[in-house]
């Protein structure tokens, strides 16, 4: 119940779940006063203060750098918790930009730690869709700057993925009796860009789910002798480059008409719209992002 003459600042650090000294903080540093004070000179926080405060707090949960969020709210004063996604969208591509900032100086451990951050905070799926593939869009339109340059590009994706596999170790000693053989992750021939199968790996483990990823450049023929020999339900196939034919899937067909696989394909390298071959009983699909790979590979592996 708000009275008359507002929150005290013990009010809004119960009801926010932010310490005191933390909203004091806020205000001595980035001016987020209350609108006013009570006659004794004490803090007094209307609804309207503790909906912006609510914001900043919600974002800095997120991950969010203090100063950013509070540059989100007053870009946006009218912003409420609900409406907390639009900052959130602005503040992403603040940290995106903090993330290209470090790379550009090689200061590694910076990128690192918040993109640590980032994943414990929003979850594998969420931290790549929302910060990671903006950020590594952006590295992709700098790498041949030569104030970013190549070893920007290094930096950054080794700090990603360094980043991602803690979030597998962590998540995979959960994992328990979740059986890897069930699903297989790869990149198509001379593919080498791997982070994607390291986001997937780490966003599987994340949802309880076991996989053997085996990285880059994997020959179709090393491929389908694995498939032999553990008879998985999913194989996820990733290409960044352009794959100028689809052979490698009858390869993988070849070897797995005997029981129900799906081979889902992923990356920009497999077209927009590629015309699957029909292989009969293995199902071959396409699919455009982290969440609904997830999704798909839950389904395939989902006891029948
Ligand atoms: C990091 C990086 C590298 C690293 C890879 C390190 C590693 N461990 O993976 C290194 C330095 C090794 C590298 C090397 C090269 N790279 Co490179 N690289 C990149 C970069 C910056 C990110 C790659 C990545 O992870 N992309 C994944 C996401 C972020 O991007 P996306 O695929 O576009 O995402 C879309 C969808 O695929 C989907 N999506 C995103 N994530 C996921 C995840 C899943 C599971 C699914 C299903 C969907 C999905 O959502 C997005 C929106 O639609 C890209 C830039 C870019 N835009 O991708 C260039 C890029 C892919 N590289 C490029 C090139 C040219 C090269 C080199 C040939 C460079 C060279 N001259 O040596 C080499 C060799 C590549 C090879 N033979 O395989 C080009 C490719 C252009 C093309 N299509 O022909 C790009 C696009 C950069 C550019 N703009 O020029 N690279």
């Amino acid at each position: 119940m708000t009275s008359p003459d507002g929150l005290s600042v013990r009010d809004v650090a119960a009801r926010l779940g932010v310490p005191s000294a933390t909203l004091r903080t806020w205000e001595r540093r980035y001016g987020l006063a209350p609108s006013s004070r009570s006659a004794g000179g004490h803090r007094r926080y209307s609804e309207a203060d503790v909906g912006r405060l609510g914001v900043v707090a919600r974002l800095v949960a997120d991950g969010v750098p203090v100063h950013s969020a509070v540059a989100a709210i007053q870009s946006d004063p009218d912003v409420t918790p609900a409406g907390v996604g639009r900052a959130a969208e602005h503040i992403s591509g603040d940290l995106v930009s903090v993330l290209l900032a470090a790379a550009a100086r090689r200061d590694g451990v910076t990128v690192r730690r918040h993109v640590d951050r980032v994943l414990a905070q929003r979850g594998v799926v969420r931290a790549w869709e929302e910060v990671l593939v903006p950020l590594l869009q952006s590295v992709g339109e700098r790498w041949r700057d030569p104030s970013f340059g190549i070893a920007g590009e290094h930096l950054t994706s080794e700090m990603i993925s360094t980043s991602l596999r803690l979030a597998t170790v962590r998540a995979s000693r959960h994992l328990g009796d979740a059986d890897p053989s069930r699903v297989l992750l790869a990149n198509a021939e001379e593919e080498q860009h791997a982070l994607p199968l390291t986001a997937l790996e780490a966003a599987l483990a994340e949802d309880g789910i076991g996989c053997r990823a085996f990285g880059a450049r994997v020959p179709s023929h090393a491929l389908a002798d694995e498939m032999r020999g553990a008879s998985p339900d999913a194989v996820f196939l990733w290409a960044s480059m352009r794959r100028p034919d689809l052979d490698v899937l009858d390869t993988l067909a070849g070897v797995s008409r005997q029981w129900s696989v799906l081979i889902l394909l992923g990356g920009p390298g497999w077209g927009k719209n590629p015309e699957l071959p029909d292989l009969g009983a293995v199902r071959v699909e396409r699919t455009t992002d982290l969440g609904d790979a997830v999704a798909r590979i839950r389904e395939a592996t989902r006891p029948r």
